[in-house]
């Protein structure tokens, strides 16, 4: 199976990551996780999104906060699919983030979840592999099968609370 390739920007973005790497291990999808930035390491995002095609990786999750070009400046070196997690800082709600990811120009497509968003990250990137593979689908149909199960074992109880 094609691997995922996870950046993020900085360390403190781990608690955003770990969500996505918790729902990869889940799903037994491979992936690699690294810390590159825009600013402060530009070549090594540069290279790592370059050569990550023919590195077997499938699709890239890039996570950052602030003024957030790391997912754009990864789409801008691969043609593989570029999902980009905005991450909320202690100013701006994640506004900035979110804006700075999502706003693309035509031609470099980042596809942008929500503030904070790992674990949706990782459920796309997991949908996008699933395409050409049957097994993966099956474990994903299988997760919303007992998500939906969770959902409905609440809806159950939640008159005894109130
Ligand atoms: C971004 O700036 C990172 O992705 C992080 O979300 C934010 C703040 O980084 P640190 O100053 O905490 O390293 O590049």
């Amino acid at each position: 199976m094609k691997k995922v390739g996870i950046i993020m920007g900085s360390d403190s973005d781990l608690p955003i990551i770990k969500k996505a790497t918790d729902t990869l291990r889940a799903l037994d999808i491979p992936y690699e996780v690294h810390i590159y930035s825009a600013h402060r390491t530009p070549e090594q995002a540069k290279d790592f999104a370059a050569n990550a095609r023919k590195n077997g990786f499938g699709v890239l999750i890039a996570a950052a906060g602030m003024a957030a070009h790391l997912a754009g400046a990864i789409a801008a070196n691969t043609t593989l699919p570029v999902i980009g997690i905005p991450c909320k800082s202690s100013v701006l709600d994640g506004m900035d983030a979110l804006l700075s990811t999502v706003m693309m120009p035509t031609g470099i497509p980042v596809a942008t979840v929500a503030i904070n968003g790992g674990g949706n990250a990782a459920l796309l990137a997991a949908q996008i592999l699933a395409v050409e593979d049957a097994a993966l689908a099956d474990r994903l149909d299988r997760k919303r099968a007992a998500d939906a199960a969770a959902v409905l074992e609440k809806d159950a109880r939640v008159m005894e609370q109130l």
